[in-house]
C-alpha cells in the first residue's frame, strides 16, 4: 500500500515541501525560511500537526469542514462509491446515479424556483459557469449586447481567470491580466472600516446606490448579472447594514439585472439556514456552491440555477463542462454529507446551542482592550483589531501587521484563526460545542493578551 505516512521528522518535511511544493497566496521563499507547519490529522474541531500538538480549528479549514474532521460515515460513502464507479463523466448523454441523487437532493435544499444544478469542481469554476451561462442566456433572449457584470471591491469568488476578476482584491487584480473586460467593481457594504459617521443603514443604502448609478453608467441594457456574498468571507466577513440587499434586490428587479449569489461560504448553514441568501432575504437566479457542499472532504462545487436561466440554457448546447463535474466519488460523499447535516439536525444545533454559544464568546472578547468590535452571522464572524475601539480607528504601521502578530500568537496557543488585515476571522465546523467554545474563548483571549503585550512593547499602541 503506498500512503503518505507521516515517517520524516518535521524539519525534513519542511525541507522536501520547500523544494517541490508552491502554495497558494503564498511568499514560498518566506515560508521556506520559517518551515510550514505540517498537520497529520484530524478529529472533530480538532488537527493534530507532526509535533503532536493539538490544535483548534475555528476556521473549519478554509471555512468548509462543516461537519468537523473524521467523520467515518463519509469516508465510508468515498470508499463505497470508489469500488462501484470511481469515474465516469456527464457528458455525451451519459449520467450516473451519485449525480442524480445529488442534484435532485440539492434543489430540494435550494430556495423555491431553484431547481438545476451544474457541477463544477470547486467555487472558481462554479463562478467560472455563472459568468458565460449568464451571458449566454442573455444572448440566446436576443440581448448579447447584455454582457457586463457587476460586482464588489473586496468580494471574493475565486481564484481562475474568470471568478478573479468578478472577485475585488486589488491584489489579486495586480497580477497576471484581470480584471477581464466587462468586469466592474462598486464599494462594498463594510461599514465598520467606510461608514464614517454615516449610522449603518444610512451607509448600506448608500452602498447599495452605487449599483444603480453603475447600471445608469453602463446602460441596464449592457448589464447581464450582479454578483455577490451574502455576507463576505475572505474580505472580513462583513455583515451588509439591514437596508443594503432589500435596496439590491429593488435595484436589480427594476433594471432587469440577474442576481448570482455566490454562497461558497454561506452556504449550507454557515449563517444558520441552509443559504445565506435566506438570512439576508435575497432572491437570487443562481447561487454559487462549493466548500460544505461536501465539508471539504473532497472537491465539488456548483451553480444552482433557477427554472428561468435553465429553461434557455437547456434549449441550446451550453459548451462548457469541467472533466470532473458531478464527479461520483465527490457527489456521493456531499450527498453523504447531506444526509448527515439533515439527520443530525446541525441546522437546530446552530441555531439553539453553538451560534448562542459563539455570539457569547464573541461579546466577552469583544471587551478586550485591542478589540474594537464585533461582526457575527451565525457561525461566521469577524474581530476587528483597533487602537482606539470607540473611534473605530486603524493601526497607524501597515494594515495587517497586528492581524498577522495575532494570528501567529493564537497559532502559539494552538488555535487557528485567520486574520484578514487587522481583522481576526472565525468559522468553526457547524458541529463545535459549547465546550470547545470554551477552550475557544480562553486560547483566543492569551492570544489577545500576548498581542496586546507585544504591540505595547514595541511602541505600537
Ligand atoms: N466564492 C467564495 C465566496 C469563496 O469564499 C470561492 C468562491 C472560490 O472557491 P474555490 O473552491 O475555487 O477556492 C471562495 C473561496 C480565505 C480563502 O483565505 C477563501 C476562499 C478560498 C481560499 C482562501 O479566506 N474562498
Amino acid at each position: 500500500m503506498t500512503s503518505v505516512s507521516n515517517h520524516l521528522p518535521t524539519a525534513e518535511l519542511q525541507a522536501l515541501d520547500a523544494a517541490h511544493h508552491m502554495h497558494p497566496f503564498t511568499t514560498n521563499d518566506e515560508l521556506a525560511a520559517k518551515g510550514a507547519r505540517v498537520i497529520t490529522s484530524g478529529k472533530g474541531v480538532f488537527l493534530r500537526d507532526s509535533e503532536g500538538n493539538e490544535i483548534l480549528d475555528a476556521m473549519a479549514g478554509l471555512w468548509c469542514v462543516n461537519m468537523g474532521y473524521g467523520r467515518d460515515e463519509l469516508v465510508q460513502a468515498a470508499t463505497r462509491q470508489m469500488a462501484e464507479l470511481p469515474y465516469y463523466n456527464t457528458f455525451f448523454n451519459t449520467t450516473h446515479t451519485p449525480a442524480i441523487a445529488l442534484a435532485a437532493e440539492i434543489a430540494k435544499l435550494a430556495p423555491e424556483g431553484l431547481n438545476h444544478v451544474f457541477f463544477a469542481g470547486s467555487g472558481s469554476e462554479a463562478n467560472d459557469t455563472n459568468l458565460r451561462m449568464v451571458r449566454t442566456y442573455w444572448a440566446e433572449k436576443g440581448h448579447p449586447e447584455k454582457s457586463h457584470i457587476i460586482s464588489r471591491k473586496n468580494g471574493y469568488h475565486g481564484s481562475s481567470m474568470g471568478s478573479g476578476s468578478m472577485g475585488g482584491m486589488s491584489y489579486m487584480h495586480a497580477q497576471g491580466g484581470m480584471p477581464i473586460p466587462g468586469i466592474h467593481h462598486i464599494g462594498q457594504p463594510d461599514w465598520w472600516a467606510e461608514g464614517g459617521d454615516m449610522s449603518p443603514e444610512e451607509f448600506g443604502l448608500m452602498r447599495a446606490k452605487e449599483l444603480e448609478t453603475k447600471i445608469n453608467e453602463l446602460g441596464a441594457e449592457n448589464v447581464a448579472a450582479f454578483i455577490a456574498e451574502p455576507v463576505q468571507g475572505a474580505g472580513g466577513v462583513i455583515i451588509p447594514p439591514s437596508t443594503y440587499w432589500p435596496e439590491i434586490q429593488r435595484i436589480c428587479e427594476a433594471h432587469n439585472v440577474l442576481i448570482i449569489a455566490d454562497e461558497v461560504i454561506c452556504g449550507f448553514g454557515r449563517t444558520g439556514n441552509w443559504f445565506g441568501s435566506t438570512t439576508m432575504g435575497i432572491k437570487p437566479h443562481i447561487m454559487t456552491i462549493a466548500k460544505g457542499l461536501s465539508s471539504g472532504y473532497v472537491p465539488i462545487g456548483g451553480s444552482i440555477v433557477c427554472d428561468e436561466i435553465a429553461e434557455v440554457i437547456n434549449a441550446v448546447e451550453f459548451n462548457h463542462g469541467y472533466t470532473y463535474s458531478g464527479h461520483p466519488v465527490c457527489a456521493a460523499v456531499a450527498l453523504e454529507n447531506l444526509r448527515l447535516l439533515q439527520d443530525e439536525n446541525v441546522m437546530d444545533h446552530v441555531n439553539n446551542v453553538a451560534a448562542p454559544a459563539l455570539r457569547s464568546a464573541l461579546e466577552k472578547l469583544a471587551e478586550h482592550p485591542l478589540v474594537g468590535g464585533m461582526n457575527v452571522a451565525g457561525m461566521m464572524a469577524s474581530l476587528p483589531l483597533s487602537p482606539d475601539k470607540d473611534k473605530r480607528a486603524k493601526f497607524a504601521m501597515d494594515e495587517g501587521t497586528a492581524g498577522f502578530m495575532c494570528r501567529e500568537r493564537c497559532f502559539a496557543n494552538n488555535l487557528v484563526m485567520r486574520h484578514v488585515g487587522d481583522r481576526m476571522i472565525i468559522s468553526p465546523p457547524l458541529v463545535i460545542t459549547p465546550e470547545e467554545i470554551d477552550i475557544f474563548h480562553t486560547r483566543a483571549t492569551l492570544a489577545l493578551d500576548e498581542t496586546y503585550k507585544q504591540l505595547k512593547d514595541n511602541g505600537m499602541l
